[in-house]
């Protein structure tokens, strides 16, 4: 029963109009979520974890700017404003050893690198990029996963906050944005994702990844870029 949620439709009179892949997005926000995945040190950042995996992570410093527009936009808005940070407790009890253990990285989780132990919750690399930190009211979701909803309370809280619709950015594409678009989709949520405020370390990823979130009609949601998001509805 977790995973049932009403369909309520759209209320009259407040949608906004996305020009988007592969139709319009329709969303009105009262019921809407800017979710933003994974914005840390741990990933963007020289010493964390994307770095420990063998990643070039110039590839998603260029995110940070459009994410930051991406929220101030929501922020203006008024949509409900959701972070996800990926981390683990100190304990390690809440990472699976098949994640930890898994391929040869200098660094495992939970291993101490320039940034302190290896994204684990609290230390510097578990943390927010600074352009990306939360304001206070904002929420903010530790996930253990890759998608956000797993072991976490995101449904409950969106499911609290009638949330129907989902625009999403951050990082990185193919991995926990996509993972949670798809659990998201799976749920009922109409999910779009904004092509600049995400991004990869591998470009053939992110630009495969977008191609088949609209696939099929939206076979996982819609993808549009920042600009038609912000002029939308002026
Ligand atoms: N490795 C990689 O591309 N991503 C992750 O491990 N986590 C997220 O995407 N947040």
């Amino acid at each position: 029963m977790s995973e049932k949620k009403s369909f309520s439709g759209l209320a009259t009179g407040a949608a906004i109009t996305v020009r988007a892949q592969p139709f319009d997005f329709v969303f009105e926000p009262a019921r809407t979520a800017l979710v933003m995945i994974d914005m840390q040190r741990d990933f963007v950042e020289r010493g964390g974890f994307g770095e420990s995996l063998g990643n070039d992570v110039s590839h998603l410093e260029r995110v940070v700017a459009p994410a930051r527009a991406l929220l101030d936009w929501a922020r203006g808005r008024g949509l409900t404003i959701v972070h996800t940070r990926e981390c683990h407790r100190p304990d390690l009890s809440d990472c699976p050893p098949a994640k930890r253990l898994r391929g040869s990285p200098s660094l495992r989780i939970g291993d101490v690198g320039p940034m302190g132990r290896i994204l684990i919750d609290g230390e510097p690399g578990a943390d927010f990029v600074p352009q990306l930190a939360p304001l206070a009211g904002e929420i903010e979701i530790v996930k253990p996963g890759k998608g956000a909803f797993y072991g976490t309370r995101l449904q409950s809280v969106l499911e609290a906050g009638g949330i129907t619709h989902l625009i999403f950015g951050g990082v990185t594409t193919e991995v926990c944005v996509q993972t949670t678009m798809r659990e998201a989709n799976d749920r009922g949520y109409e999910c779009l994702l904004i092509e600049e405020a995400t991004g990869s370390y591998f470009p053939e990823f992110y630009r495969a990844t977008l191609a088949m979130i609209a696939a099929q009609g939206g076979i996982v949601g819609w993808t549009a870029g920042l600009a038609a998001l912000v002029d939308a509805g002026r």
